[in-house]
């Protein structure tokens, strides 16, 4: 099979002759083809198919140890120059990397077949999707890919004789030669993630893991889609996106970025306490990771999620933290580096207040619960159709997305950060993202506790420089009629080693709030910080929550921000030459204020 892009093809034989696969292979994305590479992986060991009965259709997969992240420090933007990279990606120039490529890729699919995978993100039809071709020898990326995108003979309809597409080249980067016998997990030690964001390409070596190797996510959906986005006057973020409806049906949709570890995914699918699901409040998701937004018909801005799966962290999602989720996954669905039960079911940490007994763990030993290291690796994940969330909202595969009236700011914050406030305006709200920061929670990430800046919380997958990029936020504000307000939110803030606010389902009493101000109510009033609602302006029915601890929730202590201040130089520093003068004003008007 070919396909009726001549573009397309001629690419996919420039790519097969240089990798030398055994057999190239087409995905059309049907169930025939999901069932023939899931049964031709449980065969070579690289999947376990799960029970039947509990876990319909769905599959466990063990990556070699070496490969269980997205790695940063091998991640690249090769840009024409390298002041558009910037200072805070990894930068190497197109002729030296396409030299380095050119010797990793040629003869690297031996022994393999060669998958070419058309996908599309975002609604098929929709004026706001991109099309991708990822060529894989991974089968267990064709199946991460259908779950994740759509995928398969739609998208080379949609595609055409000429329509563009973003080519992606993955390889697992581990030959076969006569006779060799594979690995459940091909992977290679040297990786490289690759972006040439002037071309438009994506080359990835090495990893089969993740963002690594799902090529759609954050190589073209945050990286490379951030520059495009820039060039067309759009934005590409790393968001959730939320609908919020009230008891008179009143309908807003809300985006939010969120560092890792903070609960983006279960604030995406949150559920309102008893109280308001009583009262007819409903929350719905669009999307639990990225938005893509454009000014759109109602003059607001308009966002869509360009996924069609979510591929969440399982350790910490529980029927208790993320009923949702749990849904999501109940069959269809890919698991990786979890636990493998004695049913031959699922578990992680924190699935069950009671680990089982006995449990075969991510590396494939025996584990019980005395055993001194985790069962499920901490980065393991679940792969689900988003069509499978209860939660999913009507308008998420909507082609001309959803309005969106209020921009979420949040961070795991155990000082410092009230519970909730509101940027005064558009640029102050553009100063609340770039000052995002979070507090490490594993080891493996650096100190435990210090701040961690990640400004919009897309430091590792903006595809330009920082700076530019907080100029496009800038600048967006011309572009749109009308703006949504931006608020800034922390569920983590502690008192004597304890979480003030309980979080999880009660962040709807924030979220309300939020609902309230960009309809015209809910009154707040001017702090340093920005605006803040009155004690009595929450809804606390069902929940006891005293004026006390509220004001000690929401206190503002300027020592800390004088703290803050000063954490926040580093970034500026290393961003002097093209950072926004605005920025470094409304720096000096905090400070002003404190
Ligand atoms: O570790 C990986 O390869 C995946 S990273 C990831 C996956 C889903 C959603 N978000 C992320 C992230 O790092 O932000
Ligand atoms: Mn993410």
């Amino acid at each position: 099979m070919s396909s009726p892009n001549a573009k397309l093809n001629q690419w996919v034989e420039e790519i097969r002759e240089l990798c030398q696969p055994e057999a190239v292979e087409w995905a059309d994305g049907s169930q025939e083809e999901w069932d023939r590479l899931t049964d031709l992986m449980v065969e070579s060991g690289t999947l376990k198919r799960l029970n039947p009965e509990k876990r319909p259709n769905s599959f466990l997969a063990w990556s070699d140890p070496k490969d269980v992240a997205r790695v940063e420090d091998r991640t690249f933007i090769c840009s024409n120059r390298k002041v558009d990279a910037g200072p805070t990606n990894n930068w190497v120039s197109p002729n030296e990397m396409r030299g380095t490529l050119q010797g990793l890729f040629e003869g690297c699919m031996h022994g393999r077949t060669m998958y070419v995978v058309p996908f599309c993100m975002g609604p098929l039809g929709s004026d706001m999707s991109i099309i991708g071709v990822e060529v894989t020898d991974s089968p267990y990326v064709v199946v991460n890919m259908k779950i994740m995108t759509r995928m398969g003979s739609a998208v080379l309809e949609e595609l055409g004789p000429d329509g563009d597409f973003v080519p992606c080249v993955h390889s697992v980067g581990m030959p076969l030669s006569e006779g060799q016998e594979d690995v459940p997990w091909p992977c290679q030690e040297n990786k490289y993630i690759v972006h040439f964001p002037e071309d438009r390409e994506i080359w990835s070596f090495g990893s089969g893991y993740g963002g690594n190797a799902l090529l759609g996510k954050k190589c073209l959906a945050l990286r490379i889609a951030s520059v495009k986005a820039r060039d067309e006057g759009w934005m590409a973020e790393h968001m959730l996106v939320s609908g919020v409806e009230n008891p008179e049906g009143e309908k807003r949709y809300v985006v939010g970025a969120f560092p890792s570890a903070c609960g983006k995914t279960n604030f995406a699918m949150l559920i309102p306490p008893k109280n308001y699901v009583e009262a007819g409040w409903k929350v719905t998701t669009v999307g639990d990771d990225i938005a893509w937004l454009r000014p759109g018909p109602t003059g607001k801005l308009h966002a869509i999620n360009p996924e069609a799966g979510y591929f969440g962290v399982a350790p910490g999602t529980s029927w208790e933290s993320n009923p949702n989720a749990m849904e999501s996954m109940r069959a269809n669905s890919i698991f990786t580096n979890v636990a493998l039960t004695e049913d031959d079911d699922v578990w992680w940490e924190d699935l069950t207040d009671e680990p089982p007994e006995n449990l075969t763990d991510w590396r494939g030993n025996e584990w019980t619960p005395d055993s001194e290291t985790p069962a499920a690796h901490p980065n393991s994940r679940f792969t689900a159709p988003a069509a499978q969330c209860p939660a999913i909202d009507p308008e998420w595969e909507n082609p001309e997305g959803v309005p969106i009236d209020a921009i979420i700011f949040g961070g795991r914050r155990a000082t410092t950060m009230p519970l909730v406030f509101q940027a005064f305006n558009w640029v102050h709200g553009v100063f609340l993202g770039a000052n995002l920061g979070s507090e490490m929670t594993a080891a493996a990430e650096g100190a435990v506790g210090k701040i961690r800046h990640d400004p919009f919380a897309m430091l590792p997958f903006c595809g330009y420089n920082m700076g530019d990029y907080f100029a496009h936020w800038l600048g967006m504000r011309k572009r749109i009629k009308e703006l949504p307000r931006i608020f800034h939110v922390n569920w983590f803030r502690k008192r004597n080693g304890k979480f003030m606010w309980p979080g999880f389902s009660e962040n709807m009493r924030v979220l309300h709030w939020i609902f309230d101000r960009v309809s015209g109510r809910g009154k707040g009033h001017e702090s340093k910080l920005g605006w803040v609602p009155h004690f009595r302006e929450l809804n606390f029915e069902g929940l006891d929550f005293s004026f006390e601890q509220w004001q000690e929730l929401m206190a503002v202590e300027d020592s800390e921000f004088r703290q803050e201040l000063l954490s926040e130089a580093e970034l500026y520093l290393q961003l002097y030459d093209h950072l926004p003068k605005e920025l470094i004003f409304q720096r000096e008007l905090l400070a002003g204020r404190i």
